[in-house]
């Protein structure tokens, strides 16, 4: 056990005791009660004192309130199209597949200020959320007063992560901009994520089928080839590893492009990396369906092969890959979405993007934790900590200890679930994942100490989530601790000189 502090509150009451559970942490499992005051966890102990609530865990995991660092929520998409889920709707998606925290993005699109951009997303959220939530920026316009004024200013209010494109006509950055955004990070304070996929490929490819005819949602897996994200990747990685600034790539879902990432960190890169249900889950072959049937399982960079399946999980549990999220990019099985064309719809004209964030957790708990591929602790940290530590929560989020906020998701292990578009929440309708069996259901989930889920029912209101600051993520601590951002600029013009 990590923490114990039972005599500091035995005069007071508890507002909520979770008593007889089996605790796990990113490094831990113990069995104790825990204590939560004031939507703190203030002790955690065995045989505490009756709370004003009282709920009995005998028998049932008792593990940190999922972090899900990578959903796209009430945002435009690069190609210009707007999700399904807002923020209600999105997190109480969320809540239901046993998260506690979402940290989306603020898009910023050509022409576009960061400054309004994310004002604008604080107010839809501060209305909605039912679950507490921070934001990362995408950056798409990267002017004087974006990279001089808004960013720098975003970053000191707690925005603290900074996606950029390298594919998409209407985001996309050149190398020249990329590497103003590593240094501006750096400078900062903040942690650079980045959609890697060499846009020029991806476009020749699909002119060159187009020109052949061929529209089916399968050959967007032809156009987004695999070796287009692994020599995005390697371009991306070469100029962080150049001015020596950590960086995140998102969603990485070929075998060819771990093994990029892999020797980068072996020979010492601030490199670190996401992936996510669709790549574990689902390969090209699902995107080959009938008709249109395919777009249902569209999204950028595509599901691939087993063999990448195969390295996804190995990346997992070798560590090279630290962060499982569910890069939820909600669109309907309609003309708002997948189907701008109806049945008529070509690949590149349906939304890229699947829904997952209320199965993520469940999808990996059943087939990561319980069939043996990972450790309950691995799954902690894949699914909680290690978001928290990465994007500057810790530790106020991500872990169970004394101190922290009580976000804390009881599990039943034993509940056997087939999951169908019916039983989530979300605002899609349909899921990728229709008729997939899992066991393990969160069961009851609370953040802040807040009883959000319980017995398959929402019990917080609308707008009740709050916005959480980031702090200065742990990869860009580290970084700078080992070196002066400015002295390294200072050694490479010299050098080049
Ligand atoms: N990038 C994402 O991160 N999600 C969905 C689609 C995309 O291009
Ligand atoms: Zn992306
Ligand atoms: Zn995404």
């Amino acid at each position: 056990m990590t923490t114990v502090n039972t005599q500091t509150h035995l005069n007071r009451a508890f507002d909520l005791v979770i008593r007889n559970g089996r605790v796990a942490t990113a490094t831990d499992i113990f069995e104790a009660d825990i204590g939560v005051i004031n939507g703190k966890i203030a002790a955690i102990a065995e045989g505490l004192p009756v709370g004003k609530r009282d709920i009995d865990a005998c028998g049932r995991w008792v593990l940190p309130g999922g972090i899900d660092s990578h959903c796209h929520v009430e945002q435009l998409s690069g190609m210009g199209l707007m999700c399904a889920d807002d923020f209600y709707s999105a997190t109480v998606s969320a809540a239901f597949g046993g998260n506690t925290t979402i940290i989306p993005f603020a898009a910023q699109h050509r022409g576009d200020s960061v400054r309004e951009v994310l004002e604008d997303y604080s107010a839809r959220a501060e209305e909605k959320a039912v679950i507490d939530y921070g934001f990362h920026v995408i950056v798409a316009n990267l002017d004087d007063q974006a990279l001089k004024i808004d960013l720098p200013q975003a970053i000191r209010q707690g925005v603290t992560s900074i996606k950029v494109f390298m594919t998409y006509e209407r985001m996309k950055l050149d190398d020249y901009q990329i590497l103003d955004v590593l240094a501006l990070a750096d400078r900062e304070g903040a942690l650079v994520m980045v959609h890697a996929e060499n846009n020029d490929v991806i476009r020749w490819l699909g002119d060159r089928l187009v020109e052949r005819g061929l529209y089916a949602p399968k050959y967007h897996a032809v156009a987004h080839s695999g070796l287009a994200e692994t020599e995005a990747t390697n371009r991306v990685v070469t100029l962080s590893r150049i001015l020596e600034t950590p960086i995140m790539i998102v969603h990485v879902s070929e075998a060819e492009t771990l093994d990029c990432i892999r020797q980068a960190q072996q020979k010492g890169a601030a490199l670190y990396a996401e992936t996510c249900p669709q790549y574990l889950f689902l390969t090209a072959a699902d995107i080959d369906k009938p008709g249109v049937e395919g777009a249902k399982f569209c999204c950028s960079p595509p599901p691939r092969d087993e063999r990448c399946q195969r390295a996804m999980w190995q990346g997992l549990t070798e560590g090279t890959l630290s962060i499982y999220s569910s890069d939820h990019a909600p669109y309907r099985w309609d003309e708002t979405g997948k189907l701008p064309k109806g049945e008529k719809t070509g690949f590149r004209e349906m939304a890229n993007g699947l829904p997952g964030i209320e199965v993520r957790m469940p999808l990996l708990f059943s087939e990561g934790y319980l069939k043996g591929r990972l450790t309950i602790n691995e799954f902690v940290a894949l699914t909680a900590t290690n978001h928290a530590r990465t994007y500057g929560l810790y530790p106020r989020k991500g872990s169970i200890a004394v101190g922290a906020d009580a976000d804390i998701v009881i599990w039943d292990e034993e509940r056997e679930i087939t999951i169908t578009n019916d039983l989530l929440h979300d605002n899609v309708d349909y899921t990728p994942y229709e008729g997939m069996k899992v066991t393990g259901w969160p069961d009851t989930v609370i953040n802040r100490g807040r009883i959000v889920i319980d017995n398959g029912e929402l019990k917080v209101a609308r707008g009740s989530g709050e916005f959480l600051p980031c702090g200065v993520p742990e990869p860009v601590a580290k970084a700078r601790a080992s070196r002066d951002p400015e002295a390294l600029i200072r050694k490479l013009v010299d050098t080049t000189l």
